[in-house]
Order: C-alpha cells, then structure tokens, then sequence
C-alpha cells in the first residue's frame, strides 16, 4: 500500500504564478499580465516578490516519475540514435518531423549533446556548410550568410542549439544523454554462405560515469533497449568515436575498417552522404563514424555532409521501416 501522497500548504496554488507579497497568486494568464508581473517584480523585488512554495520531495518526484516513466516507454523503441551530434541530430530532427508515430531514442555519452558542432573549427565559432546543405538549415530555421557556393552561420552554437531544440520539441523523441551505448543487441541471422551473421536488435547502455569506471570498480551492470533499427552517428575514431563499426570488427561481422583517410573537402562530403547506408542488418551508419567504415577522406570544419547524411539516414531506416 503505498504511503498517502503528502499534502503541504498552498499546494493546491497554481505553481505557474509568481507569488507577489500580498500573497495572491497573480494567474499566469495573457503575455500582458505576465509582463505586468514582471515588471511588478523588476520594480520591487524586496516587497513585492517570493516564488511559490516547494517541497522537494515535489522536487524529486517531478524529475523521477518521468525519467523513469521514459525508461519504461523506450525500453521498446521503433529507432535508436546512438550519438547525437551533428549528423544524428538531423537524423532525428528527420525522423521526428517525418514520422511522429515512431518512437526513437536517442542514446549520448555526454552531458552536453552536441558533439562536434559548438564550434566551427579550430574553437572557431562561425560554421561552415556547403551547398545545397543550407536547405537543410532554412527547414530547420537557422539563420545563415550566403556567400556563394557555401553559406555561413555566424556561431556554430546557433545551429546546434536550434537544431536541439527542435529535436526535443517532438513528443515522440527522447534524448537520453550521459548514457553510453556500451554494447549492441544482436540476433541469429545466418545465411548460407555466412553462418555467424547476426542483426542487430537494440543496444546495451550504461550511465557515462559508470561506463568510465568498468575498470576500477567490480561489475556493474547495463540496461537495454530493443529496437529493430539502430543508427550509429558516433563520430570518427577517438576516445568515444566510431564505436558501433568498432564492436561489428570485434564481432566478425565486418571484416576490418578501412580508417578515415586525410582531408580532401571535396572528395569527403560526397562519400560520406552517398555512402550512409545500412552497413550490417538492422545497423544503419552515418557521419563521420562512416569514414572509419569506408576509408572516406575527412572534410575538417564544414558540416554540410553530416546534416545531409542525417537526412539520408532517416531516409533509409524509414525505407526499412516501411519495406
Ligand atoms: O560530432 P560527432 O563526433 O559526430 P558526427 O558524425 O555527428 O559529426 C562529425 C563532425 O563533428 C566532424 O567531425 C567534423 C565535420 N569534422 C570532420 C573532420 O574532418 O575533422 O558526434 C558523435 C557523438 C558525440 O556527441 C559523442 O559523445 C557520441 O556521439 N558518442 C556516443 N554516444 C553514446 N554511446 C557511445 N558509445 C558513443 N560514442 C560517441
């Protein structure tokens, strides 16, 4: 029998109001009402201001009931994104505007989604894209400078942010960040010819900071997330990069990887679009984990192949999906 759920003082007050002295809530009401609020408060915060009160047990159960409410709900997920940085962004950002019936997750190892797109290269804040990617900025809404054969946003940070916050923005996206994709789900899929081939089910996750400690502290358990379609945007080879196709290596479902080569802009940003595909079953690769895949050259600081390839992905999961 679970304990009576707690009552406190002025629990029943709307918690959208700022409280003003006098001790009325005042509504949230109409934008001009709350402008009056706020100026009423900018005027007099001493007499005239007080949030409204908490418990934080309120606090608590706020962030934890939905938490654990979405753990419960993408423990099946029709799509998981493992990697939300550029390129897996705009896979998501495709998928939620294409498809709000689908249910997709995504998985990032850090705090901060993002990856490598804060910045436009060398701490450098302006992004570059080359055309025609700057179709893909004017459907998200990101403003940018057109100079020709490639338009400019003036901080990589706008992008990134508007991007995020259009991808959150859909009710059947979950981003769970500071959680690593530790392993892959996989199943029996064996052909004549290849007797151990397998396809991969969902993934296998673990808190960043545990999944950071495996070696130091005795077994600490992951959790799981079936999903018939993985789409791995993990980023070229590096502490965290390019770990899916590392784990199809170790596994024997792809024989070697061929490594990202040296930059050459132009040769890397058609390969790496045109080559997004599904690289084993139910594995779908993008961005620049596709370089160490393909042996594609990088293209350093322009990020018009990572959106595009996050367009291309969603593309092929949907064919998938739908086939
Ligand atoms: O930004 P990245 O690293 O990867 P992409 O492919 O989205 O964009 C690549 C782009 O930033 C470039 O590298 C540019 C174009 N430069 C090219 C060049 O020539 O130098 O994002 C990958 C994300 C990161 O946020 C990682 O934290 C995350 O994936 N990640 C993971 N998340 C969960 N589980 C994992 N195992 C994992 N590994 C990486």
């Amino acid at each position: 029998m679970s304990p009576p759920a707690a009552t406190f003082p002025n629990e029943a007050a709307p918690l959208n109001g700022a409280y003003l002295k006098k001790g009325l809530p005042v509504k949230s009401g109409t934008p001009a009402d709350q402008a009056k609020t706020l100026e009423a408060m900018a005027k007099n915060w001493e007499t005239n201001f007080s949030f409204a009160p908490i418990r934080e047990s309120q606090v608590s159960r706020a962030m934890t009931r939905r938490y654990f409410a979405d753990l419960d709900t993408y423990a099946e997920s029709d799509i998981v994104i493992v990697g939300a940085g550029s390129c897996g962004l705009s896979t998501a950002y495709m998928l939620g505007k294409q498809r709000p019936d689908l249910k997709v997750a995504i998985i990032e190892a850090s705090v901060s989604p993002g990856g490598g797109a804060w910045l436009g290269g060398q701490l450098f804040s302006a992004m570059v894209m080359r055309k025609p990617a700057e179709a893909f900025l004017r459907d998200v809404g990101v403003p940018f400078e057109d100079e020709g054969d490639f338009v400019v946003v003036k901080h990589a940070a706008l992008f990134t942010s508007t991007l995020l916050s259009r991808v959150l923005s859909f009710p059947n996206i979950k981003l769970f960040n500071a959680t690593t994709v530790e392993d892959l789900i996989t199943r029996p899929s064996p052909t004549p010819t290849h007797p151990h081939r397998i396809r991969i089910a969902g993934v296998v996750t673990n808190w960043t900071l545990v999944s950071l400690h495996h070696d130091d502290q005795s077994c600490m358990d992951p959790n799981t997330i079936n999903a018939p379609l993985v789409i791995s945007t993990t980023g070229h080879d590096g502490p965290f990069g390019a770990f899916c196709v590392k784990r199809l290596v170790s596994m024997g479902q792809i024989e070697k990887l061929e490594g990202m080569r040296g930059l050459d802009m132009n040769t890397a940003e058609d390969a790496i679009v045109k080559g997004t595909r599904e690289v084993v079953e139910g594995l779908i690769v993008g961005g620049m984990e596709l370089s160490e895949v393909d042996g594609a050259n990088r293209m350093g600081p322009t990020f018009g192949a990572m959106v595009l390839s996050g367009v291309k992905a969603a593309e092929e999961a949907l064919e998938i999906f739908d086939a």
